[in-house]
């Protein structure tokens, strides 16, 4: 199973490269030219057609090419040989195929002759998201889904004459998706026994964009496989988010991975020419050996790797300057940037057009002259957009400095001793910004237009985000008036970003998103504070607002009368230090009260609890948290601080009452651990009660 990485042909070669299989617009027909001779450069071996949203690779597989279209292909079958790039050509008929249909079969075989006759030799079936279903005429030939793909795979890999490279795409391709998991998935030992062993298997990891892919997780699919995996990696993917690109380096997966693997095919983000850093970057992990560089004992973990994402970024983002400064365009620009046209001024004249021939006057505006884009500028650009689990270091920088400013803002303006470290690093808050102002300034007047066109939205996209954030920032230090765009009643459509898409994302809990930055869950500030009878009506409004959660109609009156209903409404007082409030920086967002003895309560609403319950656990606690908080470690820990001071007063134990539609609160409970449901009779079939003894 054993392979070593680089280019080269032959059997035992380790497949790297791209696979260009992502949902929407696919790249030109110059675009792959270009990316076949950037393979070569970088020592990458293969290209995988798979265009999703192509026409006659998926939805119209069953079409044969035009004339037309089988000179292209045909072209571009040919450039990726003039440049030792292996073309592999897939196809995905999944979405209607019926596998028992020898029409089909025949179909197949017919459009894979077509590309064959256009100088492919290495093919490939893909099965990736279709339904997984069978239709009944299949369900009465083959014993599972698996069954008939390795039927129909095995036919047309020996139709095609075994060609040396051949690969199959599984419909559970990644760990995520096998039931109940790999070594038992009865889809993937099929497929793994089934298919002819010259075939070689696509894997994303261990789910469909992985986040790391460890040496273990290879050896058990290889062991279910019967041979070692091609992995799919989506790791710089970006089509699944219209707000995302992925400008970081090739990382998360050892280079011990490489002679336990047959191949690594990055499929990459949607626009081309950004995919620069993500396939420099994996052409250099390729190049990377385990026994590669001496090793040191003086250096961390990642050092000891051969491979470092760290100096993999620097030499790609080295490389890509070069490319920024070409010009693109023909003609243009007129004046080239400032870095070269002092190169060009001890040369001949340029050759001019009328912006050149134009000389300022004395007293005229001076021309405008572009400033040359850096590699900070760069490195910057690639930690904004930098990895689907991780933002890269400025940018986390960024977002630490920005949520310090926030959490302490009372110090902005306090004149305390923390109101100069509040004004420094809101100094530093604002360079940082400027940089990232800088940065898209100087890449709008990169020369090379394509580049910047793929990149524009994004670039756009942050520069408004970090505006926003500086303004913020601003309006706290007391530097400008509640900002125009954060503030106004009536903003121009770039305060209020995101669309409906945005609008439904803030509508759902934890505003729909898992921040990067807030990894894990959350860590934002809560505060757990004694309660104080100002706290009466917050409370009210918080046992009100989570009644009429979700159908919005007030709470339903409960017959008999719920202690704990009283005891949030404010009709009881919680006994003395056993009452907390807990709150974010919105305001209240929960509280937990208690009653030490519940007894005279339960009579003063004229609820009969019988006195068992009232011995064994003789407290009565009632805790409400607002939906928005989703990290249930404040809670956990304010309902900690009850319980021990229900403890301290000499309590045997604590009921809570819960109503059936609190599913939130009855899971919370559950999932504490400590209190288990007791039978209390008498009550409405809607409520739950639960107890723990102390
Ligand atoms: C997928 C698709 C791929 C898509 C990617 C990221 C595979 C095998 N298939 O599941 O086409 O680009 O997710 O959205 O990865």
């Amino acid at each position: 199973m054993s392979a070593s990485a680089g280019a080269g042909a032959g059997p035992g070669r380790f497949i790297s490269g791209v696979v260009e299989g992502f949902y929407g617009r696919p790249w030109t027909m110059e675009q792959r030219s270009e990316l076949f001779k950037r393979e070569q450069k970088w020592g990458l071996n293969t290209y995988l057609y798979a265009p999703k949203d192509d026409y006659k690779h998926r939805m119209y597989w069953r079409d044969l090419y035009t004339a037309e279209e089988a000179e292209q292909l045909m072209a571009l079958i040919s450039a990726a040989k003039q440049h030792d790039v292996t073309f592999i050509y897939a196809i995905s008929p999944g979405l209607d195929i019926t596998f028992s249909n020898p029409k089909e079969v025949a179909a197949l075989k017919k459009k894979l002759d077509q590309v064959k006759e256009f100088g492919c030799k290495s093919f490939s079936l893909l099965f990736d998201d279709i339904e997984t279903e069978m239709c009944p005429a299949d369900k009465q030939v083959f014993s599972s889904f698996a069954h008939a793909q390795a039927a129909i795979t095995n036919e047309v890999y020996r139709h095609l004459g075994e060609p040396e490279t051949f690969l199959f795409c599984p419909t559970d391709y990644c760990a995520a998706f096998c039931t109940p998991n790999v070594s038992q998935s009865s889809y993937l030992h099929t497929v793994g026994e089934t298919l002819l062993p010259g075939i070689d298997i696509l894997w994303t990891g261990p789910k469909v964009v992985s986040h790391k892919i460890s040496v273990e997780s290879i050896e058990e699919v290889s062991s279910v496989l019967k041979r070692a995996p091609v992995i799919w990696d989506n790791i710089h993917a970006n089509d699944y988010d219209p707000q995302r690109l992925f400008l970081g380096p090739y990382k998360d997966r050892p280079t011990e991975l490489i002679p336990k693997l047959k191949g690594v095919l990055t499929n990459p983000n949607c626009e081309f020419f950004p995919n620069f850093v993500a396939i420099h970057t994996l052409a250099t992990w390729c190049k990377a050996t385990a026994d590669g560089g001496p090793k040191d004992v003086e250096m961390g973990e990642e050092e000891q790797d051969p491979y470092s994402p760290q100096k993999a970024l620097t030499l790609a983002l080295t490389d890509w300057l070069q490319e920024f400064q070409r010009t693109d365009q023909p003609g243009g620009p007129c004046r080239p940037p400032a870095c070269l046209k002092k190169e060009l001024s001890d040369e001949e004249p340029m050759q001019t057009d009328l912006g050149e021939n134009y000389v300022p006057g004395p007293g005229d505006n001076p021309l405008y002259t572009a400033e040359p884009l850096t590699l900070d500028d760069l490195k910057l650009l690639s930690d904004l957009f930098y990895l689907p689990y991780e933002h890269g270091p400025t940018a986390r920088t960024m977002l630490q400095e920005l949520d310090w400013l926030r959490s302490n803002r009372c110090a902005a303006t306090a004149g305390t001793d923390m109101t100069a470290e509040w004004c420094s690093r809101a100094q530093r808050f604002d360079d940082m910004c400027d940089a990232v102002v800088q940065m898209f300034n100087r890449l709008s007047n990169a020369p090379n237009r394509s580049i910047l066109y793929d990149l524009y939205n994004y670039i756009c996209d942050i520069k408004s985000g970090v505006g926003l954030a500086r303004a913020f920032v601003k309006t706290l230090g007391g530097q400008s008036r509640p900002s125009a765009q954060l503030m106004n009643d009536d903003p121009e459509p770039w305060g209020f970003r995101g669309g409906l898409s945005g609008e439904f994302q803030r509508m759902l809990p934890g505003h729909g998103n898992r921040d990067l930055y807030r990894h894990p869950p959350m860590t934002a500030v809560y505060c757990i504070r004694p309660f104080c009878p100002e706290d009466k009506m917050e409370v009210q409004r918080i046992f009100k607002e989570i009644q009429s959660a979700g159908d919005g109609e007030p709470a339903l009156v409960t017959q008999p009368p719920l202690i704990s209903d009283s005891l949030s409404a404010g009709e009881l007082a919680p006994s003395p230090q056993c009452a907390f409030v807990l709150e974010d920086e919105i305001g209240m967002c929960g509280y937990a009260l208690a009653l030490i003895d519940a007894k005279p309560a339960a009579a003063k609403i004229q609820r009969a609890v019988s006195g068992s319950v009232f011995e064994e656990f003789p407290s009565l606690i009632a805790v409400q948290v607002l939906p928005r908080v989703t990290d249930p470690s404040p809670t956990k820990r304010m309902i900690g601080g009850l319980l021990s001071s229900i403890r301290s007063s000499g309590s045997r134990g604590a009921f809570c009452e819960l109503r059936q539609s609190d599913q939130r609160m009855l899971n919370f409970y559950t999932k504490l651990g400590s209190f288990k449901p007791i039978q209390v009779d008498g009550l409405h079939a809607d409520i739950v009660t639960m107890a723990t003894d102390m």
